[in-house]
């Protein structure tokens, strides 16, 4: 019985392995597994409910700051530890855990998880744990929801979107989940059931799943959308960042989707051990080759999902249709490709795709036109957190003046600057990270005229850039805030830097601001 197996040394630190590798159904016997579960965000909530649920004894070690979810954890019947997270807490030692399971943002060299190694105590993430639990709601025919992945260092969560929309349209039952900021826990106890999980994966959670085991995730359909230096602060170096990116493609079964235009996402693809029958699908916005997604004088095409992909391509959209629904800057449309080559690999057709891109709108503070006036168009790009991101939308623009700054996560922003160094008129630097910019600017651009928001009046930030980059713009440019850096310096996130700067846009011209409204307003 599992309960005595708990208390028998092999399932215990150094060989939990016996149990846990059949512990792989919602159906198993989850009782009395002794789980820690590190990190009381939104995730380590739903893994210590999920595991409650299941019988599991549920340790919760997290940080002292309190809130509802603290409240709760008893509620729902675990233990809660609350500590500074730096050491190793003597409650954690003497709960000896089977299993680890850590919340996405748990660096791999954290002192819990360096102890829970040392121990030989397994480490999972939560999409790890919702992997083994994905069949406690099956379809009809008893299996259950196929999933679709989705990483990159930018575009994910619009894709995600996408994908979920052209499934949906077909007449699925698709949730769009993961890093988008719904636990795939949550979606896969939800009782209505679901035919296909569409999973934002990022570069965090994809380090966290182990792909020896038994457990191991193989998706319908796989994309890395693209890959750029991020998040190395967390990942130490660009190897290790990319080696976390590349898992997404592991045993995939249908389709690894490939970006053209970056052969870092076509190496992944060539070196990974994947289902047998598994095609790479290559998207990109130049002409296609058999097997790609691309554009043919401007119509969007499929040439990898028909039987004559050596001589036709079946169309997809338009370009013209898609500047209609505002989505044709260039990396929204390489977005819609990826999404589409996903969505046809589960068998989407060609006309239900057509459709739902037309009623498609992007989400908020993603380049998103907040007004134009007197010629000069004020967009909010807040979700340009990183260079690479920043890069597609200073592209879509041919006249800029660039609101840029931030948190910039230990990436190089240089070679951003000296790249789009043409096409901008000025610059306004915000946020705390300043010593960078300014150089990249001093070197590359030394006759731009560079205005900086003082970094002391946190709460003016936006009306002071707005102020600033009026007095530099002209009739043609567009100003653009897309920061190439984390909000968290002075903001709470990206959405409230970008609804902030709005405001602070609106606000400056007053009564102008209407004169033409974002929907339907598409970038050079
Ligand atoms: N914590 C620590 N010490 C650590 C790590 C975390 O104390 O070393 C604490 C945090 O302060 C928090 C808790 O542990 O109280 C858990 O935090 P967490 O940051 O791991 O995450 P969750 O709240 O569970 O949210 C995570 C993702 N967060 C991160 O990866 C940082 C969410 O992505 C995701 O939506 C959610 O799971 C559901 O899957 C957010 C994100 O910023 C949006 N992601 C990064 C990105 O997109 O760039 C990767």
């Amino acid at each position: 019985m599992a309960v005595e197996l708990v208390s028998d040394p092999s399932a215990g630190p150094g060989d939990g392995g016996t149990r846990l590798d059949g512990l792989t159904s919602w159906q198993s016997d989850w009782r009395g597994l002794r789980v820690a579960v590190l990190g009381l965000g939104v995730t380590g909530f739903a893994v210590a409910d999920t595991l409650t649920e299941l019988g599991s004894e549920v340790l919760v070690v997290a940080s002292q700051a309190q809130d509802e979810r603290a409240k709760l954890v008893e509620v729902i019947g675990a233990r809660l530890v609350q500590t500074d997270l730096t050491s190793v807490p003597q409650d954690l030692i003497d709960f000896d855990p089977g299993v680890v399971v850590a919340s996405p943002g748990f660096h791999p060299d954290h002192p819990l998880l360096v102890w829970a190694a040392e121990r030989g105590v397994p480490v999972w993430g939560d999409i790890e744990l919702a992997w083994r639990l994905r069949d406690k709601v099956v379809r009809p025919d008893g299996t259950p929801a196929s999933w679709i992945l989705v990483t990159g260092t930018n575009g994910k969560t619009t894709t995600v979107r996408l994908t979920a929309t052209l499934i949906a349209a077909a007449g699925h039952r698709v949730a769009p989940c993961g890093n988008i900021g719904i636990p795939v826990l949550d979606a896969i106890r939800d009782p209505q059931g679901w035919d296909f999980l569409v999973v934002e994966l990022s570069s965090y959670q994809l380090h966290h799943i182990r792909r020896d085991g038994i457990g191991s995730l193989s998706p319908l359909a796989s994309v890395c959308l693209n890959l750029a230096d991020d998040h190395l602060d967390w990942h130490g170096t660009p190897e290790a960042y990319r080696e976390a990116k590349a898992t997404v493609y592991a045993n995939t079964a249908i389709a690894c989707v490939y970006n053209k235009a970056d052969a870092a996402t076509e190496a992944m693809v060539r070196d990974a051990e994947v289902s047998e029958g598994a095609r790479a699908i290559g998207f990109g916005l130049g002409v296609p080759g058999p097997s790609d997604f691309g554009i043919v004088d401007g119509i969007l095409c499929d040439r990898a999902f028909l039987d004559d992909r050596h001589r036709s391509a079946i169309e997809l959209t338009t370009l013209s249709e898609l500047a209609r629904a505002g989505l044709d800057a260039p990396h929204v449309v390489a977005n819609i490709l990826a999404a589409s080559a996903l969505a046809r690999a589960v068998g989407v057709e060609p006309a239900v795709i057509r459709d739902a891109l037309g009623a498609f709108r992007l989400d908020a503070h993603r380049i998103e036109t907040v007004a134009v006036s007197g010629g000069i168009r004020w967009v909010d790009d807040s979700k340009a957190t990183n260079p690479h991101a920043a890069m597609a939308s200073l592209r879509a623009y041919p006249s800029v003046v660039w609101v840029v700054g931030g948190l910039l996560k230990g990436v190089d922003i240089d070679t951003l600057v000296s790249g789009q160094a043409s096409r901008l008129r000025g610059a306004v630097i915000i946020g705390v990270d300043r010593s960078a910019l300014r150089e990249a600017f001093r070197r590359h651009a030394p006759e731009l005229p560079v205005s900086e928001v003082d970094t002391d009046d946190t709460g003016q930030v936006m009306p002071n850039a707005v102020r600033l980059a009026a007095e530099i713009a002209q009739t043609g440019d567009t100003v653009l805030l897309a920061p190439a850096a984390a909000s968290m310096d002075q903001f709470s996130d990206y959405g409230e830097r970008g609804a902030l700067f709005a405001q602070a846009v609106r606000e400056f011209l007053g009564g102008e601001a209407g004169e033409q409204s974002a929907s339907g307003d598409s970038p050079a």
